[in-house]
């Protein structure tokens, strides 16, 4: 699926704005028909925004179940005879859409794009009503999983993850129109051999009869810079400007159909960063290079919007990468926005890119080790149908997001159990998936401290080392030095698997403001003196590849005794003031500050 844009042959208009907006726990509306009229008792909405935090109202907050949006649009009156198409660039955690009375759209996933084609339901000049009926609760059977708890005070949602389940539409919606004829894929891969780069395209094309596909590539300066025709080969890029971390080098290639007489009937375009990626032995290669990872797991996580894209917020994260010398991050844990990952592309910032399968773990939940009371997995919690979810879960993933040079690894799941036999059966064909979409680039997944070096049974198929560590916060609690040694120990254990290690997690929970003398968990210094104890554990063993803090910034989680307003491991604040811990970094990672 490609993203709506524009081009000669193609136009989009955005959908962002004020939305209505309903609740409905009796889950009465789509019997009751709300879809077929304006949506009454409706309140307003922003559109992209998580819904929880915009609204006044602790009802509105914590609600789980079905929820409304609707909204009127004009279709463009240029747009007669074109294809018309609805996107959505996602719905948390589902959603079914209907234009005008006719139902339109299903998808299941609240971090990846789907998308109608409505042309027989709208003319152009006409207006026509669009309503999502969004629905944000959390079962066995949904990526990331949940369960709905029946207690004296009613039905209450539990899940096993460490941040709030903002929900709603937090990115945008488009119309868009494309002719009938046309482009519906682009995929490329890229190599090099000396100063001669490739990139091997393939377009996918439909009611292509007598058309011919033909693919420019042009430099930064838009300068053509190779040609070719049909629906698969490969461009030589001369004299090739490499993309790599800190230098975000981009060529566009012009995708266009094309008839007899050489008139464009399609064009879509597509950013090309040419760069390689490999894991050899221990080391893992960037352009051949090899590459050390610095930066942190991020959330898509502010104050108000909650999980919704901003390009403020954006640009001034992006900043605050740059400032500290990060040149990489996870998109811990869900799929980020597409604006994310084209803008790290433009920018030279490596991503690991992770599914929104997270708490697949009854081991864990909020942060805190103990049993949460289920088995994870088995016929009557997370099983066959909840691993078909997982597995559409990381196609979607693949197919959105394969041709960001930004993105080096793939990141199947974060902590899941895996130290059984049921872990095992239920990853092994998950890889398997991954790796049929996409058989360039490492796959791997994140292990969690219960399951320490030689208990793993999930590890043996990945191709790179994803370890989340909290000796020193989680154990150890306060004692450094104890924390070193173990820590030391464990990883040791690790390297010797003969794969590259990058350490996806390690973090403190700091009160910004809170300082302390002595060596004191939740101050500014004990974040400064973790990290300094983590980071001799690091370089002293060769395997690790890389360092990647938890968290960039303080983050919303549920309520809980563990945590104080949201988890505090951030090196900067929920509002990107810097802790002590940002400062430390920025001199490791950028040597001389
Ligand atoms: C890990 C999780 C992460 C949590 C973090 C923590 O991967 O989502 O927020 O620990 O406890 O378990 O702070």
């Amino acid at each position: 699926m490609l993203r709506p844009q524009d081009t000669t042959t193609r136009e989009r208009k955005n959908l962002d704005g004020i939305w209505s907006f309903r609740l409905d726990a009796e889950a009465a509306g789509r019997d009751a028909r709300w879809y077929a009229g304006p949506l009454a008792d409706a309140r307003d909405m922003a559109v992209p925004a998580s819904f929880n935090d915009v609204v006044a109202d602790a009802a509105v907050r914590d609600y789980f179940g079905d929820i409304w949006y609707q909204r009127t649009v004009r279709v463009p009156r240029g747009w007669d005879g074109q294809r018309v198409v609805l996107h959505f660039e996602s719905a948390t955690h589902r959603a079914t859409v209907w234009v005008d009375e006719h139902e339109v759209m299903s998808h299941e996933g609240g971090y990846t794009p789907f998308e109608a084609d409505i042309t027989e339901f709208v003319t152009a000049g006409e207006e026509v009503l669009v309503t999502a009926l969004v629905n944000n609760t959390l079962s066995f059977q949904s990526i990331p999983p949940g369960v709905i708890e029946q207690r004296p005070s009613g039905p209450a949602q539990v899940y096993w993850h460490d941040f709030f389940n903002y929900a709603g539409i937090h990115r945008s919606v488009w119309l868009s129109a494309t002719p009938q004829a046309r482009i519906e894929d682009v995929t490329v891969v890229t190599g090099f051999t000396g100063s001669t780069g490739s990139v091997d395209w393939t377009v996918e094309a439909v009611d292509q009869d007598g058309l011919d596909v033909h693919v420019v590539l042009r430099d930064g300066s838009g300068g053509v810079v190779a040609e070719g025709s049909g629906a698969t080969g490969t461009l030589e890029v001369p004299d090739v400007h490499l993309w790599g971390p800190g230098d975000g080098y981009l060529y566009g290639l012009e995708a266009q159909l094309v008839d007899d007489g050489g008139a464009v009937v399609d064009s879509v375009s597509q950013n090309v960063g040419v760069r390689t990626v490999e894991v050899r032995g221990t080391e893992f290669l960037i352009n051949g290079e090899p590459f050390y990872f610095t930066g942190f797991g991020m959330h898509e996580d502010h104050a108000i919007i909650g999980k919704a894209q901003n390009d403020a917020h954006l640009v001034n994260d992006f900043e605050l990468l740059d400032w500290i010398g990060a040149n990489s991050f996870r998109t811990s844990h869900y799929p980020y926005s597409e604006d994310v990952l084209d803008y790290a592309d433009r920018h030279g910032i490596v991503v690991i890119d992770e599914t929104a399968a997270v708490g697949l773990n009854m081991g864990l939940g909020g942060g805190i080790f103990g049993g949460q009371g289920y088995t994870t997995f088995s016929p009557e919690t997370i099983n066959d149908a909840s691993q078909e979810v997982h597995a559409q879960a990381i196609r979607e993933l693949i197919a959105r997001d394969k041709n960001h040079p930004s993105v080096v690894v793939w990141s199947i799941a974060n902590e899941p159990e895996s130290d059984t036999e049921g872990a095992e059966n239920y990853f092994r064909p998950l890889f398997d998936v991954a790796r049929e979409a996409d058989p360039t680039r490492p796959v791997g997944f994140v292990n969690v401290m219960l399951a320490p070096h030689g208990t793993c049974r999930v590890s043996q198929f990945a191709d790179i080392l994803m370890l989340n560590r909290y000796y020193g916060w989680y154990v150890n609690t306060g004692d450094l030095p104890g924390a070193e040694i173990a820590w030391t120990e464990e990883l040791q254990g690790w390297a010797t698997e003969g794969k590259p290690i990058v350490i996806t997690e390690y973090g403190a929970d700091t009160l910004a403001g809170n300082h302390s003398l002595t060596p004191q968990p939740w101050s500014e210094e004990y974040q400064v003196d973790y990290l300094d104890m983590n980071h001799r554990v690091f370089d002293s063993i060769d395997a690790v590849v890389g360092e990647h803090v938890w968290n960039f910034a303080d983050f919303a989680t549920t309520s809980g005794i563990m945590r104080v307003d949201g988890n505090k491991k951030g090196a900067f604040t929920r509002d990107r003031r810097p802790k002590s811990a940002a400062f430390a970094l920025r001199r490791r990672w950028k040597k001389n500050f």
